[in-house]
């Protein structure tokens, strides 16, 4: 029988692109492709989109329930949680239970959570890691408007006179998205596109203007936007007179001397002529958005940043028409649809908040038996509440705290303390699953199914294509186990007796259905009679249903129906200086999404950046005594903790920034992941974590032993080295994982050796360092067997691994590999699609005189798959095409 097509949706990043997989009944045979209907991507996908076959055979799925790290069945997991969720109610109250989910979880399975939370428990103790990456947004939102709502779709981009990225590394983070932005640029000459970003990104490479302003100080630069405006006589004066409120306290801030241009230059660094070009664009462009992600959010003025951006659309009018206004993008894949239902401690459900009003008719709806009448804890005062002791039970689902919230440290701690620990995952070694006291096996991508909203609020379906694994099964599935049981304990009615998502998404309709008389734009009662065929058969769909786009009558959802103008709390940022001290900013490498336990597996998504890296400005590795490619660890001052990474030059950056990716987790790298020199310094409106700034120090790391290993099994080095890593690889025909370790103590070969030959199984490669001596040994299972010792000139080893990756699974050559070491034959990889190098590009271009990217790309096809290396294959050729074609207008 010829297998089924489905249509479903990417579980990556709020692009929400479709895809199209074949059902199949084993994930070896998993084939899916890009949605060519679909509006978000029309057929196209980046990198990570185009490797999900990939992604469903990874070695750690967690197949069957285990309580206290026993199988169990399912039974016997639901009736523990309920029993105890019930315990604890009783002896300490609602507010000692909680939950921690994710915008990665559907929106049926978020609507259960929140619903068994807010309206059985009593308890608003359930926040997510959206409050680590969209809740300044969602402040900033409701602070202007009124409601949390995006007034901007995807098409504007196509209509827009000049796109303003700020904090937004779109080229890597938002890869369609950007394309889109390019796309745009090809058939529309004039189209500008100005980053706003610290560091020169690859999103940055591609403008035509680049304000790499200081760290956090975007409000001062968006004030003086708006006091340029004025000064101009280019506000939009009968917007602001007929739609918004608080225009007089903000245009009295915006005369004080910290908005002028000198001062705004001399806060952000930018020069003048840069700020004037940006600001006569923005003022005189009719069209304009700006779109924003986590340079504003992260930030402990992340909700004043937003604001800053949305006052300068709103006084200049660039809001609610075609081509404008302000775009907060989303970073997962359902963190718009976690907002819908409410799933966020301080807001209740549907965009409503705590008020009487709103808690009457919520429950009405839920028939709740016991509802929550006040807003619960946001996630990092969630986790000290955990650490105290206060709170006593958390159901952590689709989300690895223990890597992403600031100071990995006290969660670990924190959890460690918890009386009742629930993890939902689809993986058995997640971080967070190794503190399970009861971990619940997830049916994960293509097994579950259900509804996400993207960035743009396109509402598509997720649908399955694949069985479920083991025992898995959906979140929603196991949520309303648990509440069916807990509701018997508790003597009330049952409100969790769903068959279907289904079910769970017509209450979801019928619940935002309380909308349609307020002021509120969210609200879905078109579809109270949607049939469960049509809910199968759903086809992507915006809201408003109505097809309006929002605020484009002028009116806002405040009780006044005007925006608001918003005066920030400070415009100046003041930042930490001083010697090898440097900002630490955090986010996203272009290959690996956040705890790597999906993409960590997927081989051709692990060239790119192959162990934790940090990267510091040339002159800054120099004037901290550091070296390229050496080892070196990471302080936050004061805290006794650090991290230990490998060193590698990035002009992008100034020079006291320095950047670190925030994925190293795992077995991949959880010893340098980032989180362990961060602090929980939060925005304290949002309380969302400032993650792009943090003082730390770097020194280089005195390596008294070092190893590469090559081979298979698991390791469990990883404990006594201060420095570990696993890759997995195929590389060169060699399927296998390759381990990096180092440590500070001599670590004699014998010891090693020891380690290795007992620990690893399989082929082995092995360069270990001792007083300068390199091993190299070629091992067979458990027998390791030394071919030769040579002497290493520099006493300081710092040979490129990568280097020595390159000849895993090749027939082994001493000579070979020496060389390789010595003379640094390989070079970075950019095109992961067609495992394209930096230098076979520049080669081409010098043998073949190529003079365009169509030519590069007739040999070498680099960037014509899925097109995320597009924007590096352009950065790597322009500087070799024999007439250099960079734009930038300031350079002209
Ligand atoms: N490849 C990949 N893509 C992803 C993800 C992933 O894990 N991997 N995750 C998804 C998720 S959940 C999210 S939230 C998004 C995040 O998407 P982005 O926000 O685009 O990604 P980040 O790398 O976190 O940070 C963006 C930029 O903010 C800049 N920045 C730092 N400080 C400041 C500042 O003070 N001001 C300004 N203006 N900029 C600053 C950084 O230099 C960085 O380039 O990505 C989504 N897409
Ligand atoms: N320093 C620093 N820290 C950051 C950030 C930063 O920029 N810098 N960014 C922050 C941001 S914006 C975000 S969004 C977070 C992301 O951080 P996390 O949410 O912690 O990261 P993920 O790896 O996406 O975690 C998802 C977990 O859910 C599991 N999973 C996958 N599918 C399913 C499913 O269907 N059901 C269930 N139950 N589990 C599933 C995965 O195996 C994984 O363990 O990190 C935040 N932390
Ligand atoms: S841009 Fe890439 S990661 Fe994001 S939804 Fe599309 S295919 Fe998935
Ligand atoms: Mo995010």
């Amino acid at each position: 029988m010829k297998p089924r097509s489905v249509k479903t949706t990417c579980p990556y990043c709020g692009v929400g692109c479709g895809l199209v997989a074949k059902c199949v009944s084993h994930p070896n045979q998993a084939s899916s492709s890009g949605d060519f209907s679909h509006p978000a991507n029309m057929g196209a996908l980046c990198v990570k989109g185009s490797s999900l076959d990939e992604s469903h055979t990874g070695p750690a799925r967690l197949l069957y329930p285990q309580v206290n790290g026993k199988q169990a069945s399912w039974q016997e997991a639901i009736d523990t949680i309920a029993q105890r969720f019930y315990d604890i109610k009783q002896q300490h109250g609602s507010d000692a239970l909680s939950m921690y989910v994710s915008g990665q979880l559907l929106t049926e399975d978020y609507y259960v959570a929140n619903k068994l939370m807010k309206g059985f428990v009593g308890s608003a103790n359930i926040d997510t890691n959206s409050r680590l990456c969209m809740s300044s947004a969602v402040a900033s939102h409701v602070r202007a408007f009124g409601e949390d709502v995006v007034p901007v779709n995807y098409q504007d981009i196509e209509l827009a006179e000049m796109i303003v990225l700020v904090g937004s590394n779109a080229a890597w983070t938002h890869p369609i998205v950007f394309r889109r932005i390019q796309q745009a640029r090809e058939s529309n000459p004039n189209l500008k596109l100005v980053v706003i970003d610290p560091r020169k990104t690859m999103t940055a490479e591609q403008a035509d203007l680049h304000l790499p302003l200081s760290s956090d100080s975007d409000v001062a630069l968006f004030m003086g936007l708006a006091r340029y405006c004025d000064d101009t006589k280019q506000l939009d004066t009968d917007y602001i007179n007929q739609h918004t409120q608080g225009a007089d306290a903000l245009m009295k801030a915006l005369k004080l001397a910290s908005c002028s241009l000198d001062a705004v230059s001399e806060q952000t660094q930018v020069d003048k002529t840069r700020l004037k070009q940006f600001y006569h664009w923005f003022a005189t462009k009719q069209r304009v958005i700006t779109l924003y992600c986590q340079g504003v959010n992260q930030a402990a003025n992340g909700t004043d940043k937003g604001n800053a951006i949305i006052n300068a659309h709103l006084l200049t009018g660039k809001i609610g028409r075609e081509g404008c206004g302000p775009f907060s993008i989303t970073g997962q894949p359902n963190a718009m649809g976690g907002r819908e239902v409410g799933g966020l401690a301080n807001q209740l459900a549907a965009h409503r908040g705590f008020d009487p009003q709103s808690i009457e008719q919520v429950q009405a709806i839920w028939q709740a038996p016991n509802m929550a009448t006040k807003p619960g804890l946001k996630a990092v005062d969630l986790f000290d509440a955990i650490e105290q002791g206060e709170v006593k039970a958390v159901w952590i689902m689709a989300t690895n705290p223990v890597v992403s919230l600031p100071q990995s440290q006290k969660i670990k701690r924190a959890l460690k303390r918890c009386e009742l620990v629930i993890v939902s995952d689809i993986c058995v070694n997640s971080d967070i699953a190794q503190y399970a006291d009861i971990l619940l096996p997830a049916a994960g991508w293509g097994e579950k199914q259900g509804m996400v909203t993207n960035s743009e609020r396109m509402m598509s379906r997720q649908r399955a294509f694949l069985p479920m694994r083991g025992e898995s099964k959906p979140d929603w599935w196991a949520i309303s186990k648990v509440g069916q049981a807990f509701c018997s304990l508790m003597e009330v009615a049952d409100g969790f007796d769903y068959q279907s998502e289904y079910d769970i998404f017509k209450e979801h309709i019928a619940l935002s259905s309380i909308n349609k008389s307020g002021p509120y734009i969210f609200e879905l009662s078109e579809l109270s009679t949607l049939s469960e065929e049509e809910y199968n058969n759903w086809q992507p769909t915006q809201w408003p249903l109505n097809g309006a786009r929002p605020f484009a009558d002028g009116s806002f959802s405040t009780s006044s129906g005007r925006a608001n103008l918003i005066v920030p709390e400070a415009i100046e940022q003041c930042l930490p200086r001083g010697h090898q001290e440097f900002i630490l900013n955090t986010g996203r490498d272009r290959d690996q999404w956040h705890t790597m336990t999906r993409t960590g597996y997927v081989s051709s998504l692990t060239q790119k950046e192959v162990e934790p890296t940090l990267y510091l400005n040339p002159l800054s590795i120099e004037r901290a005594e550091l070296a390229t490619n050496q080892l070196a660890q990471v302080t936050l001052p004061d805290s006794g903790n650090s991290i230990v990474v490998r060193i590698k030059a990035d002009e992008g950056l100034g020079m006291h920034s320095v950047y670190l990716s925030m994925h190293w987790a795992g077995e991949f790298g959880a010893g340098s992941g980032v989180n362990q020199v961060t602090e929980s310094v939060v925005d304290p409106i949002s309380g969302q974590p400032a993650f792009k700034s943090t003082l730390v120090s770097v020194r280089p790391f005195k390596i008294g032993s070092y190893m590469v290993a090559m081979g298979e099994g698991s390791d469990k080095l990883r404990d006594r080295t201060e420095f570990a890593s696993m890759q997995v690889t195929n590389t060169g025909g060699f399927e296998g994982r390759l381990w990096r370790y180092a440590s500070q103590s001599p670590l004699n070969k014998q010891a090693w050796n020891k380690a290795i030959g007992v620990e690893l199984k399989g082929k082995l490669l092995v360069l270990d360092t001792e007083h300068g001596w390199v091993t190299l040994s070629c091992a067979d299972g458990a027998e390791l067997t030394v071919k030769s010792v040579i002497q290493v000139e520099n006493k300081t080893f710092d040979a490129d691994v990568e280097q020595l990756s390159q000849l895993i699974g090749q027939p082994f050559s001493l000579s070979k590999t020496l060389k390789a070491i010595q003379t640094g034959v390989t070079s970075k990889l950019v095109c992961s699609c067609y495992r394209v190098t930096e230098n076979q590009i520049i080669d081409a271009i010098q043998t073949q005189s190529y003079t365009c990217i169509a030519q590069l790309q007739s040999e070498l096809k680099c960037g014509s798959n899925c097109g995320s290396c597009l924007p590096e294959v352009e950065k790597i050729a322009n500087q070799h095409f024999q007439h250099s074609q960079h734009i930038d207008v300031i350079a002209k």
